[in-house]
């Protein structure tokens, strides 16, 4: 009989491969993202319903109060810029038919095509719109806005939309002559992004010149972001004489300026009050940015419980700046960088940190700055303040006991229940101990508890009669006591040796032996040789050893699994048993 498949495979690269093993949390499941947009109720008023782009043409040029146009799943290239206004139209809604932002996209001619005829914006409203809804749709490849709210607009609400490619602001709110900008305008549940870059310098995702009491909430913004050599308008951006936005619960993913209430310093000011709060922002460290959050001449804004991971890209997480800006709060922020003044601003700093690193989040190159259950330093250590009720989710914040940073975690450290006995990472990814304490493996094989590394480096970490065993790099096994690591030996570890593997054992991706319920050890040695107690079992060479349903098994060159019969091998076929 034989059965090698692989002599290539070491016990050197079973290693190696362990130490690139990534751990992996599952993310909170009360998201507040574009990804779990809460469905709108079904329009109310007068519905007209289109399919085609002249439809949609006619449906706007005779468009009435209290109607909405519900556009009909496709693909609509716009011949013409949809105006809606020049007379007076309240509550009114052009929306996709379905809950689905991708399924009806409008589409322009290029956002670098100057060629673009009789459509250089998406949308454009003004002269009269008292309250329009937008929603379910996708608006992309316009050479200027996708949507344009100019003056004699109120109250426009952006749900669950696409906007992309857009040669300038992808949402632009202007004045009137006089300066007065749009009031109340939400953008919420919305994706804003360039695939690569904008075309140039001269681009927000949303950008309000004199409005009072915006809200943009649980929208992702991905790269907002001009050219190599230059530098974008932050991706929101509420300035000249803008007051009260609120900035809660959104997503940057490789931005270059991520908010900023004020951006010059003005007679007057830029902005004033306001809140941003829990928006995730993550950097990677190629990007050439700005700070994440800029409060530049914008007195009494509050900036609280914001994650921000900007990877060296530019020193200052947080920048308040200019004489005006004054009366500011800036508490319980979890950043990689510093919160500086500029040019005599003022504020009041409260336990912020500014030493976060990638290791205390979930998955943060993909904007998913959730806490890892790691992240101790953060769980459990911000001061309560007003007004942050709420967290990234939208799940309540502790009062007592709030987390540092936008994301509260569901389970206090000190609550948790210890992993079952006899977890094994890997494959699981993580072990409680009876104190709550979370051990990991992390690169080049540290063990970790608490994401912090121990003196010990190992390939497993075996969870048993209430201790912590690790499998060293040196093939020994340890156990971790109030004095550290205490040595065990190499094949005396209370967590294997002393009683029968767990079943699903399996060498070498999980262990590196098995012992089977009569207390033999299996291993593979040199050449691939199967051995029991150290000795070649009936010649077997094999790449892999299960232990399942109280039966050996190994893996063999024809592809096929063996079963130990207690003095040989009887071949089971090529499925895993
Ligand atoms: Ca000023
Ligand atoms: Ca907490
Ligand atoms: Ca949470």
């Amino acid at each position: 009989m034989r059965f090698a498949s692989n002599r290539r495979r070491t016990v050197l690269s079973f290693l190696l491969s362990l130490s690139m093993f990534t751990i992996i949390f599952a993310s909170d499941t009360r998201a507040a993202s574009p990804d779990s947009a809460p469905p709108l109720p079904a329009p109310s008023g007068n519905v007209v319903r289109v399919s085609t782009e002249p439809e949609l043409q006619a449906a706007v040029r005779n468009l009435a109060s209290d109607t909405t146009i519900l556009i009909a799943p496709g693909t609509y290239h716009l011949t013409n810029t949809l105006y809606i206004g020049f007379r007076s139209l309240t509550n009114i809604a052009l929306r996709g038919a379905t809950n689905r932002r991708n399924d009806v996209v409008l589409v322009g001619p290029g956002m670098t095509n100057g060629n673009f005829g009789n459509a250089p914006y998406g949308i454009w409203t003004g002269e009269g719109v008292q309250g329009i809804l937008i929603a379910n749709l996708t608006i992309s490849d316009f050479y200027s806005h996708p949507i344009i709210f100019n003056a004699g607009t109120a109250s426009p609400r952006v749900y669950n939309v696409r906007l992309a490619e857009g040669g300038e602001q992808l949402v632009k709110s202007n004045p009137d002559a006089s300066g007065k900008g749009i009031d109340n305008g939400i953008v919420e549940y919305s994706v804003l992004e360039y695939s690569n870059t904008s075309r140039d310098w001269y681009t927000n995702a949303v950008d309000v010149h004199g409005g009072t009491g915006w809200i943009i909430r649980h929208n992702v913004f991905r790269n907002i972001r001009a050219p190599f050599g230059q530098l974008s308008g932050p991706a929101i951006l509420m300035w000249r004489g803008s007051r009260d936005t609120i900035v809660d619960g959104n997503t940057f993913v490789n931005c270059q300026r991520e908010i900023a209430f004020g951006l010059e310093d003005i007679a007057g000011n830029e902005h004033t009050g306001g809140i941003i709060e829990n928006n995730f922002i993550y950097r990677d460290s190629w990007v050439s940015g700005d700070a994440g959050i800029i409060l530049w001449d914008a007195p009494s804004a509050q900036v609280l419980h914001n994650s921000i991971l900007i990877s060296g890209t530019y020193p200052n997480a947080v920048e308040y700046r200019f004489p005006d800006t004054a009366g500011v709060l800036i508490a319980n922020n979890l950043t990689d960088g510093a919160i500086a003044s500029r040019q005599g601003a003022t504020a009041t700093l409260m336990n912020n940190s500014t030493a976060a690193t990638a290791s205390l989040f979930v998955n943060p190159s993909a904007g998913d700055l959730h806490l890892a259950i790691t992240a101790t330093g953060a769980i459990d250590t911000a001061v309560p303040v007003p007004g942050a009720a709420t967290d990234w989710d939208g799940e309540p914040r502790s009062p007592s006991a709030p987390d540092v940073g936008a994301d509260e975690t569901a389970v206090a450290a000190a609550t948790r229940n210890a992993s079952p006995d006899g977890t094994i990472v890997p494959p699981a990814s993580h072990v409680f101990d009876d104190s709550g304490a979370a051990w990991t493996i992390g690169s080049a094989a540290t063990i970790l508890r608490n994401g912090q590394p121990t003196s010990g480096f190992g390939s497993t970490i075996v969870w048993k009669s209430h201790t912590i065993n690790m499998l060293g790099t040196d093939n020994d096994w340890w156990q971790w006591t109030a004095q550290g690591w205490v040595y065990v030996g190499p094949a005396n570890s209370n967590a294997v040796t002393s009683s029968t593997s767990l079943d699903g054992t399996e060498v070498p991706t999980n262990a590196t032996r098995i012992i089977d319920n009569s207390g033999a050890e299996w291993a593979i040695g040199s050449d691939l040789v199967i051995l029991q107690n150290g000795a070649p079992a009936a010649n077997g060479l094999g790449s892999k050893i299960l232990w399942t349903r109280g039966a050996i098994y190994a893996l063999g060159v024809d592809a096929n699994w063996w079963l130990w019969t207690g003095n040989g091998w009887v071949n089971v076929g090529p499925r895993q048993p």
